[in-house]
């Protein structure tokens, strides 16, 4: 049997290059190797306040994107989170033995609560519901960008906690990172991650740019004063760009570094520029012809939602009985 993977992203914002490179792209990828699961995850959305009219058409474009990068449906499930009510009532029981400590270290909790007078409970409690997204589906494979690493170890230690409490339950997930793109940093700063929920023009790339505006943002993207490219050793700004190109044409580091050793900053961003405007036409072509099919992404979240509902509720049923809750047998 095959082993299963799963992962989720969130319908917020636009979906950018370090989702494609941190995430997407390997959900596509290692799809056939496994029996594949990946998640619209609504539910986390709503830890912080999303107008409900955008967010019900997000689900619908976010879900059109990942058929268009490649996501099969006819061989793994595009599940709606919401739309498979075991995700919510594992979260519960998963709550139930989280001490509220191994919560407030979380580093994105942290710098998400600083930034904001009135903190909600989701915030809080955004990685039980992670966990569960992932031990529901007794995944053993989680293909993420390196944000989530911290949120993956925590869902170990959850799964750990239950098991040492009422018994081998939960299959221990391990994380997959990419080789290259695990972080893509904002074009802007490349101190910080880029994001969806970051604003500024020229923050990031998304997967829907027109060629122009993804050319007019990687020319304008942060550098430093050195003339050229100091490939052992670049700023932050030039490593960005770099391992961009990298992970999008899938070069070796001696081929890398051959090519960009000495080039100038307005050579590599033209080539960055066209590397992904190569990678993202298709894409764009695919996602467009995706969206006037009347139903279809309808009928594959649908068929998502049936495929997983009794693997959900079978690991549900065990939960519950294990730690003693009523059920009907
Ligand atoms: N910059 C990134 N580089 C590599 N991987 C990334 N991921 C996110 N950003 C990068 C990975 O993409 C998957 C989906 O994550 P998400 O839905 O949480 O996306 P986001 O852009 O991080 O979204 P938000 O709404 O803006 O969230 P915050 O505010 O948390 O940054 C995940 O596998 C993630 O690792």
């Amino acid at each position: 049997m095959k082993k299963r993977v799963l992962s989720g992203i969130q319908p917020t914002g636009s979906p950018h290059i370090g989702n494609y490179l941190g995430a997407l792209k390997s959900w596509a990828r290692i799809q056939y190797d496994y029996d594949s699961i990946y998640c619209i995850v609504d539910l986390h959305a709503i830890t912080a306040y999303q107008d409900p009219l955008e967010l019900r058409n997000k689900i619908e474009e976010l879900a059109g994107m990942l058929l268009a990068i490649g996501i099969d449906p006819a061989h793994s499930a595009l599940v709606v989170q919401s739309s498979v009510p075991e995700h919510a009532e594992l979260a519960w029981m998963l709550t139930c033995v989280t001490p509220v400590g191994w919560l407030e270290r979380m580093t994105q909790y942290k710098a998400k609560s600083e930034a904001q007078e009135s903190i909600g409970d989701g915030l809080l409690q955004y990685p039980v519901l992670m966990a569960a997204d992932i031990l529901l589906y007794q995944a053993a494979i989680v293909p993420v960008g390196e944000d989530q690493t911290q949120h993956l170890e925590l869902a170990r230690d959850i799964a750990q906690r239950f098991n040492s409490l009422y018994g081998e339950t939960f299959v221990m997930p391990a994380t997959h990172l990419p080789t290259v793109g695990a972080r893509i940093m904002g074009l802007d700063d490349p101190e910080k991650k880029m994001s969806k929920s970051t604003s500024g023009a020229a923050h990031a790339i998304s997967l829907l740019d027109p060629p122009n505006v993804i050319r007019k943002k990687i020319m304008r993207a942060t550098t430093d004063s050195e003339p050229g490219v100091n490939f052992e050793n670049p700023g932050a700004g030039v490593r960005n760009l770099l391992t961009i190109f990298q992970a999008f044409n899938e070069w070796s580091d001696d081929r890398m570094k051959d090519h960009f050793t000495g080039m100038r900053y307005g050579d590599l961003k033209k080539q960055v520029a066209d590397a992904v405007v190569n990678a993202l036409t298709p894409i764009q072509q695919r996602y467009h012809e995706i969206r006037q099919e009347a139903g279809y992404i309808e009928r594959v979240l649908e068929e998502g939602a049936k495929r997983v509902g009794p693997l959900a509720r079978a690991t549900v049923h065990t939960a519950k009985k294990a730690m003693g809750l009523f059920t009907a047998d």
